[in-house]
């Protein structure tokens, strides 16, 4: 139910009254971590409430094999970069927010045609509406990558757009921890398996605090109480990143202020110009890459015809591109005959469930 403004305000109020009395030691930390899950939820239904936020839906369309999102600050070179590596011609500029809108652009790499958008600068308070950052985060969730651009000169930028995901309860690079949860009518809280490094009694509290008092669960990988109860109640977002490190035409010292990075926040990081072109075939292979994708080809059932290009997950199967090209094929496929990667000599016959990698060249080989 949506509450109206003096309501909300009211809550946020009473939770953060709240808050100062709760002493954060190690007793209170769930009930504490439950109390800031709260006030966030209030205070961004506050947001909504007050109306502060024009445009926030996202329509841009997603199109082509896998999309990809260029979150970073203003002036941190976004346009710039899109400009290289798709088929964009976004105006660039010194001053801030030159770019107000989501522009989607068309990269091609191995055949695959990788969306990407370029999104307006970020500022700090964007999980509060601030500059139209709820509508970058939410185009920037719905993408496969995320592409952070920094600005090498200004490093502190990287730390405070975690902050801002961390906000927003969107974990970067993170593996979901595995939950189930059966809720019962009766029998209270039952913990099955317990992999997650927290006490039962944490678990407990945590699923009464969201209103669960009789289930089953199971909980396999490590997690904090912060993340369960994100996570229980369904705000839990989780995205795959790299960093692009922007400018580094200006600093002598780019390479190991890359490593320091990559280290500090287990992040790849790719040194790279925009305007000089440096490394910006290397930023478009390590897309690429980290969308887990490969290409094949489908080889034509005449000479003349050209091989039609194919982008599947990697790990993908002959059933899975057979499926991909035609779902009904699967039904009639007997084998198939490859060449390239996954091969051991050119024409080796293999049987569905063979793995694929990217250039393989593929024929169907239907029963008769
Ligand atoms: N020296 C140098 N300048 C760069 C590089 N990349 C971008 N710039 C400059 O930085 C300024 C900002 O670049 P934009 O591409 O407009 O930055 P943006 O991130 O799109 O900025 P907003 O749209 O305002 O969010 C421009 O003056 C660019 O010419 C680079 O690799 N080296
Ligand atoms: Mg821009």
């Amino acid at each position: 139910m949506v509450q109206d403004k003096a309501t909300l305000e009211k809550k946020i109020e009473e939770l953060k009254e709240e808050y100062a009395k709760t002493k954060d030691n190690k007793k209170t930390n769930v009930h504490v971590g439950l109390i800031r899950f709260k006030i966030a939820q209030a205070k961004r239904d506050l947001v909504v409430a007050s109306k502060k936020i024009k445009g926030e839906g996202f329509f841009v369309k997603k199109s082509g094999d896998a999309t990809v999102a260029l979150v970073g600050f203003p002036s941190a070179g976004k346009s710039s970069l899109i400009n290289v590596i798709a088929n964009t011609k976004n105006k660039t500029a010194q001053y801030a927010f030159t770019t107000t809108q989501i522009i989607p652009g068309t990269m091609i790499y191995k055949d695959a045609h990788i969306q990407v958008f370029d999104m307006p600068g970020l500022i700090e308070d964007a999980h509060l509406g601030k500059g139209g950052g709820r509508m970058v985060i939410s185009a920037a969730k719905s993408a496969d990558l995320i592409v952070f651009v920094i600005d090498i000169n200004q490093l502190q930028q990287f730390e405070k757009l975690m902050k801002e995901l961390n906000a927003l309860e969107i974990n970067i690079n993170k593996k979901k921890p595995y939950i189930q949860i059966t809720e019962q009518v009766t029998g209270g809280i039952k913990v099955e398996v317990n992999k997650s490094g927290l006490p039962e009694e944490d678990i407990t509290e945590i699923l009464g605090g969201l209103g669960i008092h009789n289930a089953i669960v199971s909980i396999w990988g490590k997690t904090s109480d912060d993340e369960l109860i994100s996570i229980i109640s369904g705000r839990a977002i989780y995205l795959r990143a790299i960093v692009a490190l922007n400018k580094i035409d200006t600093n002598a010292d780019y390479q190991k202020v890359a490593n320091v990075l990559s280290r500090e926040f287990n992040i790849e990081v790719i040194p790279i110009s925009a305007t000089k072109k440096i490394n910006t075939d290397v930023i478009r292979e390590r897309i690429y890459e980290n969308l887990g994708i490969i290409t094949v080809y489908l080889k034509p059932r005449t000479s003349e015809e050209q091989l039609k290009p194919m982008i599947l997950g990697r790990g993908a199967t002959v059933g899975d591109a057979a499926k991909k090209f035609h779902t009904r094929i699967i039904d009639d496929l007997k084998c198939a005959t490859i060449t390239g990667p996954s091969a051991h000599f050119p024409n080796e016959r293999v049987g569905v469930a063979h793995n694929l990698q990217g250039g393989d060249v593929i024929t169907f080989i239907k029963n008769k």
